[in-house]
């Protein structure tokens, strides 16, 4: 009576898992970085899935669409996700997208319009963001700070009518702009979300770091440098279907990179997805 008995757990066993397989392949909408080809995952139900799992489920050939900070850019092929020939990062896996469009910066297989609302891309010498930034950083303990502003993004993230604003600021006081190995003393990167919360202006740091003293080794087990890294948004797109704009951030240090997409909650920013690679 026992061997029967197991044996229909097994075949119902086997049913859900194909169920499970068939209906992620349907809803999963997998999402490249459109330069390196590096595969952050996928959304999948409005959830995020991570690159391997997301690869499993990969056939040769997916359409995805590519866009840029301000711009449709048309359809691109991608292939199968392949780990990389040579190391560093291994553990990354990506996708060749051909055409592959200059201004693109995320690719994404999905339907609906990932750009519903187009950021604008302003001045960054305008006062009142060049004293939000110095006034931020007053309140993180670095004093008359020189602000020095990469890029100044506004669009209604949320949908509901009024505009945020996104600032990138870099200063690591290198005369070329370069990120150095150790983070000086009254320097800073980041990027702030300014918006409008019952009436008044707002202003939040959704990645980045700040560094009011210079690094220096503590202790015998600390590392000689710090890598400070340089944190800039890159793309703003509906990246998981529900009419809202996540946020996409590029961070690079001395020798590496990563690239995360943060959720759109007007109160806390999370991580959804994230592809780095670096020596
Ligand atoms: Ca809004
Ligand atoms: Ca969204």
């Amino acid at each position: 009576m026992l061997k029967p008995t197991v044996e229909r757990t097994l075949v119902v066993a086997t049913a859900s898992l194909i169920c499970a397989e068939a209906s992620l392949a349907g809803d999963l909408h997998p999402i490249v970085e459109a330069k390196s080809g590096y595969l952050f995952g996928a959304i999948s139900n409005g959830k995020p899935i991570k690159a391997a799992q997301t690869a499993k489920s990969l056939s040769d050939e997916t359409t995805y669409r590519v866009y840029g900070l301000t711009q449709a850019l048309g359809n691109a092929k991608g292939g199968k996700p392949e780990p990389p020939e040579a190391a560093p990062c291994e553990e990354i896996l990506l996708v060749p997208l051909s055409p592959k469009p200059e201004k693109g910066v995320i690719a994404i297989a999905a339907a609906w319009n990932a750009l519903p609302r187009t950021p604008k891309v302003i001045d960054t010498t305008q006062k009142a963001y060049v004293d939000a930034v110095r006034d931020f950083l007053k309140t993180k303990g670095i004093e008359q700070a020189k602000v020095m502003i990469d890029n100044i993004v506004r669009v209604d993230l949320d949908g509901d009518g009024e505009e945020e604003v996104l600032i990138s600021a870099t200063n690591y006081l290198s005369k070329d702009g370069s990120v150095p190995m150790r983070s000086p003393a009254g320097t800073y990167s980041m990027v702030l979300l300014r918006r409008v919360v019952s009436g008044k202006v707002e202003t939040r740091m959704i990645a980045g770091e700040l560094h009011p003293k210079a690094y220096s080794r503590k202790g015998p087990d600390d590392a000689s440098f710090d890598a400070p890294n340089a944190y800039k948004v890159i793309a703003v797109l509906d990246l998981d279907g529900d009419g809202k704009m996540e946020i996409v951030v590029g961070s690079n240090y001395y020798e590496g990179e990563e690239i995360t997409i943060y959720s759109c909650d007007p109160k806390n920013n999370q991580p959804l997805l994230s592809v780095a690679c670096g020596a």
